[in-house]
């Protein structure tokens, strides 16, 4: 079937099996099992379906979904389409299960605020869930206007030299012009960072009108209020793209993401492979060529203990999670993993 989604401006669409064109949608806004989405139609409100039946994918914000109309329900989402891309992390609340922040995005932006320090293993751990979701990785620093005297712009240069990095303010509305760039028709930005660092009052300036709440950052220590309660997707002006708000987030687990760890430290990946044990931790052992780098002032010590620890985070999880599917194929039971 042809179908023409162009004139929704919602972005790429999956490669479609779908029955007919008026039940598929776009999930713009996820709200504790329900969900507004987009169908040619317009905005509307239905069930999570799959929530009902305690599936083990739940719909996220930039899902394409079928939307059925259950028998005295209205309209629930009955299937979710395949997902070309998905920015995920260790759920904070239950360290076993994965947690999608948002589906079918092009572009993660990692922001940050230089109102205020940047801790570079904050940085390192949002490059490395942006790495692992498939999509481009940004990273986005907010507030130009305020820079003070950090050595932000420095400090994200050595840790992600090869990624573009664009300074913005909602103020003075710099940088936006940039960014609409790299946004462009019909793809999706999603914003993900700490509260306060002005992910929504970026929306608001690129799609230039107050379309999210934005918040006030308390004085003492520049922390945000986490005003942003959903992860909302938004439509650029005349179909420029879209941009996926998030809430501040705090904790920052990563899940499943060695592969992307190498994109984010693949200088010292390169390294361990010169390392005599196989599965050197760079810890202890003899021979650790990582060790030596830093030994030989090659390799930055602190770089060196946050790439190890990392490492060492996914192997436990990699591990519990093999342990899990090994009890469950046991007893033939679900594998105790959910996606939302
Ligand atoms: N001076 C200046 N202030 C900004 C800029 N962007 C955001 N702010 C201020 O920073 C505060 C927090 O902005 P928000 O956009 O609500 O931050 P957020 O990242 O969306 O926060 P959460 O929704 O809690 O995750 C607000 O008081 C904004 O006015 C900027 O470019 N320049
Ligand atoms: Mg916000
Ligand atoms: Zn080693």
């Amino acid at each position: 079937m042809n179908i023409d989604l162009d004139d929704w401006g919602l972005g790429r669409v999956p490669p479609l099996e779908i029955s007919t064109a008026t039940r598929l949608a776009r999930v713009v806004r996820v709200d504790r099992g329900e969900c507004d989405v987009v169908t040619e139609h317009g905005r509307v409100r239905v069930l999570s379906d799959s929530q009902r039946a305690q599936d083990e994918v739940a719909p996220v914000t930039g899902d394409w979904v079928e939307v059925d109309d259950a028998d005295g329900l209205g309209d629930v989402i009955s299937r979710i389409l395949g997902r070309w891309t998905q920015v995920t992390r260790r759920d904070p609340a239950e360290r076993d299960l994965e947690q999608v922040l948002a589906a079918n995005v092009d572009l993660v932006g990692v922001v940050h605020g230089l109102d205020r320090p940047l801790p570079p293993g904050r940085l390192e751990r949002l490059l490395v869930i942006a790495a692992n979701s498939g999509a481009e990785t940004v990273v986005i620093l907010t507030k130009g206007d305020l820079a003070g005297e950090e050595p932000t712009e420095a400090i994200v240069r050595s840790v992600a030299a090869d990624l573009p990095v664009v300074v913005t303010s909602a103020v003075d509305g710099s940088g936006l012009d940039q960014l609409r760039a790299m946004i462009g028709a019909g793809r999706v930005l999603a914003l993900v960072g700490a509260s306060g660092v002005g992910k929504s009052a970026l929306v608001n300036a690129v799609v230039g009108r107050e379309v999210v709440e934005t918040g006030e950052v308390r004085s003492r220590d520049a922390k945000g209020r986490h005003t942003t309660t959903a992860r909302e997707l938004v439509l650029l002006p005349e179909g420029d793209g879209l941009l996926l708000d998030t809430p501040g987030i705090r904790a920052i687990g990563l899940w499943e993401a060695e592969d992307a760890l190498e994109l984010v430290f693949g200088d010292l990946v390169e390294l361990t492979e010169s390392c005599r044990f196989r599965d050197c931790t760079h810890g202890a052992e003899p021979g650790c060529a990582v060790v030596a780098a830093v030994q030989a002032d090659e390799a930055d010590a602190y770089r060196v203990e946050r790439f190890r620890a990392l490492g060492e985070e996914l192997s436990v999880q990699r591990r519990r999670e093999e342990e899990r599917t090994r009890r469950h194929e046991k007893t033939g039971g679900r594998r105790g993993r959910r996606r939302r």
